[in-house]
């Protein structure tokens, strides 16, 4: 249907009693087909960083050696891999992150990241990108995020169009927020799967209506920031090593459609914050709007929903060889449906047991500065290394975790178990329950 706009009698009466000498435009048919174009970033502004990234094809293989057809972003190297290489900015800095899409259409959403709805890369609700685009955004919170394609999002994220984006403290890696507290070794975790069936697809499958099974996750090979089990296992990708005593943030992101059981080997995990927002500090100190956040809390066992994302440190004191695993629950039942492990290494001499710390009410830093981090490898300037590798030498395989006696008298810290997710059978069992009548209130 042709738009009308001009003096058309048939587009009806106006509606405004304003000075418009125009009848308003004939609604037009409905689409759901968004619109594509190449616009110029409005108010665009020098960025204090600037990113490129570039549509690609390639061929992913697989542990059984299956090959399958996988897309991703081409950094401004060159670079190429699954994930795409990893965003990492300062909090604070105005951020260009440009995307050509070379072949069809796709669109960067930086998850988690509050911007205007032109930059926010939701092409339903703005436009996708068919040439280039630059993205224009503000790094405001330090925290764990990533960034992926939301064109036909089960689809393209499924085919590999994501990465993580880390967004560090003014002053840059070591600490895991803004007076949050310091790291030593980092690990970004970030777990998914792959299910081949829908590699066979094209760009816009499902887009016309057909039901070509997008809203159905059949993943049967599982990785951890792009590093398939076992190779996960001693992959620079996912393992890390460290000394007793040192502090390791793991930086978990649900890359998978599944919720994740993360555990790791009896290890507790402080977890701090949560969607690059941490724990313990208070939005607002305006009376009506004072709404704390959680407190950070010590696990053993910690669910993580799809693109949820989880800050949370490790702090082994005994040496030997720790395994993080991840396990995909499948979201109905609950059944595990496959895994992935990675290995945490820890070399050196026993360290005492540190002690939870009482929690400041603001701020989150809940921890004594430990010895001066060595900052991870170089993440400062532009993207991180492929993968979002920790830089860390691969883990070597080694005997079972040898936990020596800590020196200090063992006082076992409270643990917060998540819930399962419920299944429809335990849904219908509470249900059925008769509630209990409460008291009356006077
Ligand atoms: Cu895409």
């Amino acid at each position: 249907m042709a738009t009308t706009h001009g003096h058309d009698p048939a587009a009806g009466a106006s509606l405004f009693t304003g000075p418009f000498t125009d009848p308003p435009e004939a609604p037009r048919e409905f689409s759901d087909m968004p619109h594509e174009g190449s616009p110029e970033t409005p108010g665009k502004v020098r960025p204090d960083i600037a990113f490129e990234r570039d549509f690609f094809s390639d061929k992913l293989e697989l542990p059984d050696g299956k090959e399958v057809e996988f897309w991703g972003f081409e950094d401004e190297r060159g670079r190429r891999s699954f994930p795409s290489p990893a965003i990492r900015v300062r909090e604070g800095q105005i951020v260009h992150t440009t995307l050509k899409a070379s072949k069809g259409s796709h669109t960067i959403h930086h998850h988690g990241i509050e911007t205007d709805d032109f930059n926010d890369g939701v092409g339903h609700t703005s436009f996708e990108v068919n040439g280039h685009y630059t993205y224009q955004w503000r790094a405001a919170q330090a925290g764990t995020y990533f960034y992926h394609c939301h064109v036909n999002t089960t689809l393209h994220f499924e085919m590999g169009m994501w990465g993580a984006l880390i967004i560090d403290p003014p002053d840059g890696p070591g600490r895991a927020f803004r007076d949050g507290p310091r790291y030593d070794v980092e690990a970004i975790w970030a777990a998914g799967g792959v299910d081949p069936d829908k590699h066979e697809l094209n760009q816009a499958a499902g887009l016309d209506g057909e039901d070509v099974g997008l809203n159905l996750w059949n993943p049967r090979y599982f990785h951890i920031t792009g590093a398939f089990h076992p190779d996960s296992l001693t992959s620079p990708r996912a393992a890390v090593t460290a000394a007793p005593g040192q502090t390791i943030l793991g930086r978990i992101i649900n890359a998978g459609y599944f919720p994740q059981r993360w555990t790791f080997d009896g290890l507790e995990a402080e977890v701090i914050a949560s969607d690059g927002r941490p724990f313990g500090s208070i939005e607002s100190d305006d009376p009506p709007f004072a709404i704390p956040n959680p407190q950070s809390f010590r696990t053993s066992e910690l669910l993580v929903g799809s693109a949820e994302r989880y800050d949370c440190l490790l702090r082994p004191t005994a040496p030997g060889r720790y395994v993080a695993r991840v396990e995909h629950l499948d979201w109905i039942t609950g059944d595990v449906v496959g895994m992935a492990e990675t290995t945490i290494t820890v070399s050196g001499e026993a360290q005492p047991e540190p002690q939870p710390q009482p929690q400041p009410d603001v701020g989150g830093g809940s921890h004594p500065p430990s010895a001066p981090p060595a900052h991870p490898a170089d993440h400062g300037a532009r993207a991180g290394s492929p993968g979002a590798a920790s830089g860390h030498t691969a883990a070597t395989h080694g005997a079972r975790p040898t936990r020596g006696p800590s020196s200090a008298p063992r006082k076992r810290p409270k643990r917060r178990r998540l819930r399962k997710p419920k299944t429809a059978a335990a849904v219908r069992r509470r249900t059925r329950k008769p509630r209990r009548r409460r008291p009356r209130k006077r």
